[in-house]
């Protein structure tokens, strides 16, 4: 019996009815509570686990964002997935495929939400998912090896989504509730959890198996299709420079953004432009306002 807020349990007879993948999502480990379940898929591929070994809890007690930020996960509202990836290209594609892996997996979870209900998903550079202005969703990719002997052993990516599916606005943490939102917040439905995460395995095997066989071309153009940023001003913090502001005017072809210095109130300047690779920007829209609302 469930009451309250909390949806009914994922089950795994509930994913494998939906499941429609080659690979992903088999084995597929369903845990009521973890730590993250990135660190529970990088334990296990560090112990040889395949190719497509899937870590999905209801709950993380320590999940994560990148540079050690925290992930707010409560239980039983939400998806947190982490997928073992081991097709690894060969070493001159390496850098290109790790740099465009995150890209993909957002544009794949962008395409499975889009799947299960009808609103705008949209990108913000690198990896958030947005509507409107408030993030629905962040990716975590971590890659690791293993001297595992066999088909288990050898490099691999764990990607790592997080999406807030039935979390009413009010269970958000205050100083997440004007930047953060759900489906449920956006739509006022309630999702069924199995069909998304369902329709999230599939669509990252599609991207992530068109990244690896053809190279990012295709997965660029969607991203570029689905990501806000462009054209946007935005604010970067630069290490030990401080903040630099400017149109963000392109993603290059590995991924980086490109951005056009602009001091408020000017019009961009015909110096060069910089290219930001790794890192946090905010969208602004009038001269040096944030843009969440
Ligand atoms: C991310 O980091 O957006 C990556 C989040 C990845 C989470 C998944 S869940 C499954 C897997 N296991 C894990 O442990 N992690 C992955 P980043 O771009 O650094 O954004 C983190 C920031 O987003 C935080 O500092 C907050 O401001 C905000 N935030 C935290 N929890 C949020 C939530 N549930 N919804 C929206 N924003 C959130």
């Amino acid at each position: 019996m469930h009451h309250g807020t909390e949806d009914v349990p994922l089950s795994a007879e509930a994913v494998q009815a939906v499941l429609r993948t080659r690979e992903l999502g088999q084995p597929l480990y369903l845990l009521d509570e973890t730590s993250s379940t990135n660190t529970v898929a990088i334990t296990l591929a560090q112990e040889g686990a395949g190719h497509g070994t899937t870590v999905v809890a209801e709950r993380q007690t320590a999940g994560r964002g990148r540079l050690g930020r925290m992930w707010f996960s409560p239980a039983r509202v939400n998806l947190h997935c982490s997928v073992v990836w081991r097709h690894i290209p060969t070493p001159s594609r390496l850098p290109s495929w790790l740099s465009w892996a995150p890209l993909a997996s957002a544009v794949a979870a962008a395409h499975a939400i889009q799947r299960v209900d009808t609103l705008p998903v949209g990108l913000k550079w690198p990896n958030d998912l947005l509507v409107g202005h408030r993030k629905l969703g962040g990716i975590l990719c971590e890659s690791g090896g293993s001297a595992h002997a066999g088909s288990g052993g050898g490099m691999f990516l764990i990607i790592g989504i997080g999406v807030n599916v039935n979390v009413p606005s009010e269970q958000f943490p205050e100083d997440l509730r004007s930047l953060a939102t759900s489906l449920l917040a956006e739509t006022g439905r309630r999702q069924d959890r199995a069909r998304l995460l369902g329709a999230l395995l599939e669509e990252l095997e599609r991207w992530h198996t068109t990244l690896f066989t053809d190279g990012h071309r295709d997965v660029a153009l969607e991203y570029r299709t689905l990501c806000r940023t462009l054209g946007q001003r935005v604010r970067i913090a630069l290490a030990g420079q401080g903040d630099v502001e400017g149109l963000a005017e392109a993603v290059d072809e590995d991924g980086a953004l490109v951005v056009r210095p602009q001091t408020p109130g000017t019009s961009p300047s015909d110096g060069g432009s910089i290219r930001i690779r790794a890192g946090d920007i905010v969208h602004l829209r009038g001269p040096g306002s944030p843009s969440h609302t």
